[in-house]
């Protein structure tokens, strides 16, 4: 962001308008309408002054949050991404980390154990054979990168609201968080948890789930961007306190609906 700093510190509004636009998304500014996206009428609403450097980042930042509250609101559990055929495949499909891909942590499978912990009535670890056990499903459905990729891959894997049940899930509370072997972390909130094409995902193309593309397992949710697909995931839990994410603690939106 762009700030103008004189002798006396003034936000550059001009910029800042622009990073506004860019935090709330389309439906969000559709929603807000046109007068209450003035800077002042968020500011009012985010209870930020924007005066300077600081307070202006702090405003973003709520902005942002505002933006999940809104990007929450407009969810819809019914609502479908779109699936493709075997021949849309994208191949050979992409791999993306914080990190190349010979350093994807490899896992070992026999010394696994799946933890899960905060509001489930059931904590006990699971191995990846009792994972395998679950029901399974398939799908082919399109990942969307912030980076400014796309592409479209088929994972298989149980329906993740099934494994919520299975671990008696409070399926009313705020967030499900989760863990990875790397130091990602992720957290979704919990209508998406539960939309019928989330999956805990143990195959890639009908195999098991390569090690770059987050062996043993990953969440896929073809309703969310990238980077809210937490691969090689440790731990799950389910909480009512925010538990953030590796990029939405760095800035990127946190709902991240795609
Ligand atoms: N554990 C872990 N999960 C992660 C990431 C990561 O660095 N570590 N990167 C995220 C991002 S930004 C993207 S685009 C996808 C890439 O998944 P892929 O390698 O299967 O394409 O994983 C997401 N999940
Ligand atoms: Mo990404």
């Amino acid at each position: 962001m762009k700030i103008v700093k004189p002798q006396r510190m003034t936000v550059d509004r001009e910029s800042l308008a622009i990073d506004v636009r860019r935090e709330l998304d389309a439906p969000a500014r559709r929603l807000f309408g046109k007068r209450i996206l003035t800077l002042g009428g968020l500011a009012m609403l985010s209870g930020c002054s924007i005066s300077d450097d600081k307070s202006v980042e702090t405003f973003l930042s709520r902005v942002s949050r505002i933006n999940d509250t809104v990007q929450g609101w407009l969810f819809d559990p019914n609502h479908l991404a779109p699936t493709y055929s075997e021949a849309q495949i994208t191949r050979p499909f992409p791999f993306n980390a914080f990190y190349g891909e010979d350093e994807a942590p490899a896992v070992d499978g026999d010394a696994f154990r799946l933890k899960v912990s905060g509001l489930v009535r059931n904590t006990r670890s699971w191995t990846l054979a009792e994972l395998n056990a679950l029901p399974k499903t398939e799908q082919i459905t399109r990942h969307i990168c912030v980076e400014g990729w796309s592409a479209i891959g088929r994972w298989g894997g149980t329906p993740f609201s099934e494994f919520l049940k299975r671990v008696g899930a409070d399926t009313s509370a705020k967030y499900v968080g989760f863990k990875c072997a790397d130091d990602y972390y992720e957290s979704i909130d919990m209508p998406t948890a539960l939309h019928s094409q989330t999956l805990l995902a143990f195959t890639y193309d009908g195999q098991q789930l390569p090690r770059k593309y987050g062996y043993p397992m990953k969440l896929r949710m073809p309703t969310k961007l990238g980077y809210k697909n937490p691969k090689h995931i440790m731990e799950i839990f389910v909480t009512n306190t925010f538990p953030g994410g590796y990029w939405v603690d760095q800035g990127y939106n946190w709902f991240g609906g795609s």
